[in-house]
Order: structure tokens, then C-alpha cells, then sequence
């Protein structure tokens, strides 16, 4: 059945190429994208879908002589609509591309149907490791989880943090920060007193807090996904844990751009590992951030930059592949290497997941504002996931 369809769309395509040039200025491209822009993880809907009107903004929406359509879809983060909303994407709307993906099962609910219809798609958001594993036809422009956590367990070790407890969400990215996080500190000699989980959905972090209240560790390593970072915060200083000489270090999704600002003082000198932030001095990310904040009236986070370089990987692979799809655009994706607001970065051929340096980064306050200020680096890194 497949190989029919593919078949005939392969002659489509050569009757196509074989007309005149006015007729290939004409045709559409789609490109299919899914993202929570309703329900808890609406924030990074809201970001990413920012991003890629930016990208097509300053882009155009021409590309290998074809016009770009982009549909956006809400799958409000529930995998079930996710896996229905992109078989309809790639049956009905026939997308050359799918894109998007705000949580971990959502990219891996539609893995199957990448695989199966030999469609790209590209994870702008979702970071466990596993998923790039998870077909063949997945390109990832977000992050690893272990690539933070262990930026996170080198500074810690470095730094005279010898005890400490782990409190991650309770799903694929907080196993991988979990373990990632301490199989580092443990082979540096640290030590892991506690590993303390909380709900993906509606986490309440009262009792977890109470357990590293009476734990006593030198610090606490925390991740939990983009959205959740400032009801942390704001527990995490109720309880007094902050008064309690507990060192809060964190991957940077705690210490996320979307919401860092109304975090307040609790959130000064929380050291986290992070590939981007707003702050990051490049005279590219300057002027993405200028630009983002004009069109928007809010500040881009780690989602909006993924969001922003997966557009970077599609357009850049259209032209490449003449904006055919399938394998010859999969080909265009894999070893690209761009500078994106976060720095250097690369599509790593093999593994398709990206190559970045990951920042370690302090809360400091400038101008009245709350940033993450870079200050050190391990520079192009890949997934310590994969091995
Ligand atoms: C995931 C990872 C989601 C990191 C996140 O925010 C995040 C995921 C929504 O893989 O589900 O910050």
C-alpha cells in the first residue's frame, strides 16, 4: 500500500519536474506542526509557535521556488491527539515535514507514523534522549536532559557540592536528569542522599520539599519542565529551603526565560546548566531577542530558540533536497552546522540529535531584570545519552 502511494507521488513529482518553472513557483510545501497551545504546557505552544513566524518573518515563505505553508496543530499535550493530528497531517494534508513536539510522549507517540510514512520530523522541544532513537526520520533542535544534568554534576563536583538530592518529574526527561545527574556526581565521588520525584501534571511540591528539608544535603538538583519552574521557586522560598543553606542548582528549565522575570530574589545565584539563554552575548542572539520581544511583547526562552532552528533545519534541507521530502530532505537535516541565538550548533549526521556547548549559567539581576548570566562552558556537546 505504501509503496504504491509512494510510487505514485514519485511520478507526480517527475511529471512535475518536467514542466515549466512557473508551475514549480505555484506548488506548496507543507510543513506539519504540533504543539501544546492549550493546557499546562500551553507556555511552550506559545513560544515555539512565536519563533516560527519570526523565522518565516524574516525568511519569507518561499523555498526552492515553492510557496511554505505551515499548519499549526494544538495537541494540547495529550499523545493520543498528537498521534491522530499528525496521521492526519501526513495522510490528508500530505506535510513534507512534521514539527513541534512540547512533551517527551508526544514525540514518541508519533515516532511510528515518521517512520512508516518516511516523513522528517523535527523535535523543537521534547528532550529525553530515547527519541531520537525512536525512528530514523527524527532530527532534534531542542536538547538533551543528559547533556544539562551532567553540565550540572561537573560544576557541583568542582565546586565543593559533595551531598546532594535529585527531584526530577516524574516522566522520560526526569529519568534521564535523574540518572545522568547522578551517575555523574557518584563516579566524581559525590554522594546522592535522596531521589525525590513530583507529578508531570499538577505536581505539588510541598511534601518533596519537606523530605529535602530533613535530608540536609549541600544542595539539591533539580528538573522539572518549562512551565513549572517559578510555582517551584516560589515553594521552594516558602518553605525556607532557600534560608536553610540548601544550594538550589538546577537544569535551565527551572530557571526559564518565559518566567524567570516574575520569579523574584529567591531565584538570585541559582546556578543552572542550560544551551540557551536570552542573556547570551552574541550580536545574533542580541538582535533575536530584540526582534522576538517587538513582535511579541515577552522575552524567548530555550523552547522559542528550538522552535526557531528547527525552522532553520527544514528551510535549509528544502533547498537542499528542491523541496521534495522523504529521504532527500531527512539527508538535507542531518549535518547541518548554523550559528542559532544559542551559539554553535550541529546536527550530528549519525545520531540526528544536536551538538551544542552547554552553558553554565548564574540568576543575576541587570537593569532591573532577572537573566541567566553565562559563565562557563562545555563546549560542543553531544548526548551523553547515547553511547
Ligand atoms: C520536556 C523536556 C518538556 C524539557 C519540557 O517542557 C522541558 C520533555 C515542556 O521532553 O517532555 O522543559
Amino acid at each position: 500500500m505504501y509503496h504504491r502511494r509512494h510510487h505514485l507521488a514519485m511520478l507526480a513529482a517527475a511529471v512535475l519536474a518536467g514542466t515549466a518553472g512557473t508551475a514549480a513557483a505555484q506548488e506548496t510545501v507543507k510543513i506539519g506542526v504540533i504543539l501544546p497551545m492549550t493546557g499546562q504546557q500551553a507556555s511552550t505552544g506559545r513560544q515555539i509557535d512565536a519563533a516560527i513566524k519570526l523565522w518565516v518573518a524574516r525568511n519569507g515563505n518561499k523555498v526552492a521556488g515553492k510557496t511554505v505553508e505551515i499548519l499549526v496543530k494544538d495537541d494540547q499535550s495529550i499523545p493520543d491527539q498528537t498521534r491522530r493530528l499528525a496521521q492526519e497531517l501526513v495522510v490528508q494534508d500530505k506535510v513534507v515535514a512534521l514539527a513541534g513536539f512540547g512533551i517527551t510522549p508526544s514525540a514518541m507517540a508519533v515516532a511510528p507514523i515518521a517512520t512508516q510514512s518516511k516523513t522528517p520530523m523535527v523535535v523543537m522541544a521534547a528532550a529525553t534522549s530515547a527519541i531520537t532513537g525512536a525512528s530514523p526520520y527524527v532530527v532534534r533542535t531542542s536538547f538533551t536532559l543528559p547533556q544539562a544534568a551532567v553540565g550540572m554534576a561537573e560544576w557541583a563536583n568542582k565546586n565543593g557540592i559533595k551531598k546532594t538530592v535529585t527531584l526530577v518529574a516524574d516522566y522520560g526527561p526526569g529519568f534521564d536528569a535523574e540518572k545522568f545527574f547522578a551517575d555523574r556526581v557518584t563516579l566524581n565521588g559525590g554522594q546522592v542522599l535522596d531521589k525525590l520525584r513530583t507529578p508531570l501534571r499538577a505536581p505539588d511540591f510541598a511534601p518533596v520539599l519537606q523530605k529535602v528539608r530533613d535530608a540536609k544535603p549541600d544542595a539539591l538538583f533539580v528538573f522539572l519542565p518549562s512551565g513549572q519552574g517559578a510555582a517551584f521557586m516560589k515553594q521552594f522560598a516558602e518553605r525556607g529551603l532557600d534560608k536553610a543553606g540548601i544550594r538550589l542548582i538546577a537544569t535551565g528549565d527551572v530557571t526559564d526565560d518565559d518566567q524567570l522575570n516574575a520569579m523574584g530574589d529567591v531565584a538570585l545565584g541559582v546556578v543552572n546548566a542550560h544551551h540557551y539563554s536570552a542573556a547570551h552575548p552574541s550580536a545574533l542572539n542580541k538582535k533575536f531577542v530584540a526582534d522576538f520581544e517587538a513582535a511579541n511583547k515577552f522575552r524567548p526562552n530555550f523552547m522559542a530558540v528550538g522552535g526557531y532552528d528547527g525552522m532553520r533545519v527544514i528551510y535549509k534541507a528544502l533547498e537542499a533536497s528542491k523541496g521534495a521530502g522523504g529521504d532527500a530532505l531527512l539527508a538535507g537535516m542531518k549535518g547541518q552546522i548554523f550559528e542559532s541565538p544559542r551559539g554553535q550548533v550541529l546536527i550530528d549526521a549519525q545520531t540526528r540529535d544536536v551538538v551544542h556547548d552547554m552553558y553554565i549559567r548564574k540568576v543575576e539581576k541587570k537593569d532591573g531584570q532577572l537573566w541567566n548570566i553565562e559563565f562557563d562552558a562545555i563546549k560542543a556537546m553531544k548526548d551523553p545519552g547515547k553511547s
